[in-house]
């Protein structure tokens, strides 16, 4: 299900509880501001979530109320695990669902990143 984007942050939802420790992922990096895991249902041969260490619903709640240290750690997080896995060439895609009409389904921010073949256009 879709999540109500102006619910305030849940604790009890799936990331929260993987960056609490208490869920295990497969970890790609980690460090004070962001943890990138492997996505469990993979869309392409490399599909990794990057996600803020803050309590952060959405891009909209991070892009709002997050400091410009967690903005500056997350951003450079995502383009650290891209460079990491060998992206760059011959390229990637970033996608955030936000809120009901993307299907965003956690509600703790996460980028999706996207790579391992040719994507083809996007097609929304
Ligand atoms: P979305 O943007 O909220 O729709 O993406 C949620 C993603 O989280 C989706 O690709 C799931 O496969 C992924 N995921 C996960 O990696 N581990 C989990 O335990 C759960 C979802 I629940």
């Amino acid at each position: 299900m879709p999540i109500d984007p102006t619910l305030p942050y849940d604790d009890q939802n799936i990331f929260a509880k993987i960056l609490r420790g208490e869920i295990p992922c497969n970890t790609v990096f980690e460090d004070d501001l962001a943890l990138a895991f492997h996505d469990i249902n993979p869309q392409a041969p490399t599909h990794v979530l990057v996600i803020p260490k803050g309590a952060y619903v959405s891009w909209d709640d991070f892009s709002a109320n997050a400091s410009d240290a967690e903005i500056a750690g997350f951003v450079r997080a995502v383009g650290h695990v891209a460079r990491a896995l060998g992206l760059v060439e011959p390229g990637y895609r970033l996608l955030a669902n936000i809120g009901m009409d993307s299907h965003q389904e956690v509600p703790h921010l996460h980028v999706h990143i996207f790579g391992g073949k040719p994507l083809g256009p996007m097609l929304m």
